[in-house]
């Protein structure tokens, strides 16, 4: 297993569109393994390969409270998306920055296991609206594209300065919160 670097947004590598998996073999087994070792390290909640400079189209879940669920989903594609919800969304490739996002609360989604089985599933809450924010990753967008310009751009100029200074001191009131 390895520690993947997780890719800091505004690096263009976030604005890839990633290809499809085309055999789920074992190299993709390996990029699973290390993709949830270093969304654990982080630690976070889900982890698209397009944050680790992977362009392949995996994402990893996992939601559970001991972090021993893992869900892969391998070329998602989501359907049926149903009502909204709107939640603080953050993201280990914005350190730092919260938002209230809006999603889609319920939605279908076809993937690929981590053996290449296909399956489909309705899910609803903070799973569908991870899925939708991995799925985002997986095409080139972050979370911050569903704001206003100027709120976009207020962040990317905090990330921008901070990572020419370095992270301010890791104080909760140092979240900005939009
Ligand atoms: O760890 C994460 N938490 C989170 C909280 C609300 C909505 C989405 C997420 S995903 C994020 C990890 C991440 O950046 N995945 O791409
Ligand atoms: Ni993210």
């Amino acid at each position: 297993m390895a520690l993947l670097e997780i890719l800091i947004y505004p690096d263009p590598r976030l604005r890839k569109k990633a290809p499809a998996v085309e055999t789920v073999d074992r190299k993709i087994s390996t990029l699973v393994d290390d993709m949830a070792q270093t969304m654990y390290a982080a630690p976070g909640i889900g982890l698209a390969a397009t944050q680790v400079n992977v362009q392949q189209r995996v994402v990893i879940i996992d939601l559970s409270e001991e972090r021993n669920q893992l869900q892969v989903f391998i070329n998602p594609l989501i359907s049926d998306a149903e009502g909204s919800i709107e939640t603080e969304e953050g993201c280990l490739s914005l350190p730092g920055i919260v938002a209230p996002i809006t999603r889609h609360e319920h939605i279908r989604v076809c993937a690929l296991d981590r053996e290449g089985k296909p399956f489909e599933t309705a899910v609803t809450g903070l799973l569908a609206i991870c899925l939708q924010h991995e799925v985002d990753h997986l095409d080139g967008k972050v979370f911050t594209d569903h704001l206003s310009r100027l709120k976009r751009d207020r962040i990317r100029k905090r990330l921008v300065r901070e990572a020419k200074e370095g992270p301010p001191a890791p104080t909760r009131e140092n979240s900005l919160v939009i």
